[in-house]
């Protein structure tokens, strides 16, 4: 994608099972603290990602978002190698604006269920931090292509939820949440979200049990201590 550094980030991110997403040149409109020159995503897709995390949490085991706090010491780690400022989709309120730049930087697009969807990866994927750069890296624009949803035409992500909590008016947290925390018809809390398992769009990226309770149990609980 780039010229100098972009390469060997690539090697350095995939030692811990992570991406380098794409990246852009930020304008004033984007949303960034400072101005900086460009700013690459970096994410997951798939297990890899948990695959590394798992051989290292027992050292974040007692804290109370361990995946953060390993995300924190990568990436902070990988920031300080190449001279870039390190930023997180999880610091806020108010949050980093991380899927309105993901749209900047590859072929994503909003899915009914509020994630964005990759044409390969589907629903198994995410971000998990930004490297800001004050020079100006050469980087490519994202491939186009289609959505994969304007071609689904049976939308099984939407008749999956056991209680219907993606709605015309968004997603209904507390609904959900309920679910999940007693009856949880849908297996959704040791499988990962019901209606996220019905798409049919980069299966092979769906991530295990074990990732996908971790995810599901952090959400819960985060949602029932607010
Ligand atoms: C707050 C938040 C939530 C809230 C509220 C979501 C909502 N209704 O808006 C709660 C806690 C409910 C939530 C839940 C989940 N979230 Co969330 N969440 C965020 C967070 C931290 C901030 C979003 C925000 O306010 N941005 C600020 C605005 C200004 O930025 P924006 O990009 O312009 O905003 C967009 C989003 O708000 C989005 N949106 C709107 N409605 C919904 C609904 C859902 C379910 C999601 C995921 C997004 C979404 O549309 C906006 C315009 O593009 C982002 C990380 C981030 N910094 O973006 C993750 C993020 C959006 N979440 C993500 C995910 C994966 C989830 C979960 C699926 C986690 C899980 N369990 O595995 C769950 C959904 C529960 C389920 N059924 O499985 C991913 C989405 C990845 C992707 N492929 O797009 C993100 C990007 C985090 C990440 N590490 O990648 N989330
Ligand atoms: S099931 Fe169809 S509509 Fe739903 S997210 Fe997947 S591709 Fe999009
Ligand atoms: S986690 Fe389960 S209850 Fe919640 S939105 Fe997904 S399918 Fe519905």
């Amino acid at each position: 994608m780039a010229s100098t550094p972009y390469d060997s980030l690539d090697v350095k991110l995939a030692a811990h099972g992570l991406i380098a997403r794409g990246g852009f040149h930020p304008t004033s409109e984007d949303g960034l603290p400072g101005s900086p020159g460009s700013l690459v995503l970096v994410g997951n897709a798939g297990p890899a990602m948990w695959v590394a995390f798992d051989a290292a949490r027992h050292a974040y085991a007692h804290g109370p978002n361990p995946l953060d706090a390993w995300i924190v010491d990568v990436l902070g780690n990988v920031a300080e190698t190449f001279g870039a400022a390190a930023l997180f989709p999880f610091d806020g309120p108010p949050y980093l604006p991380f899927q309105r730049w993901a749209r900047r930087t590859e072929p994503v697009h909003s899915s009914p269920l509020g994630m964005l969807i990759h044409p390969e990866f589907g629903l198994w994927h995410g971000y998990r931090g930004a490297l800001a750069f004050a020079e100006r890296l050469e980087l490519s624009l994202p491939d186009t292509q289609s959505a994969p949803c304007e071609s689904c035409v049976d939308r099984p992500c939407l008749s999956a939820c056991p209680v219907d909590a993606f709605t015309d008016d968004g997603y209904d947290v507390p609904v959900c949440v309920d679910h999940i925390t007693s009856a949880d018809s849908g297996d959704c809390m040791a499988r990962g979200c019901a209606a996220r398992r019905a798409c049919p769009v980069g299966r092979k990226y769906a991530y295990e049990p074990a990732q996908a309770g971790f995810h599901m149990r952090a959400f819960a609980s985060a949602q029932s201590a607010s």
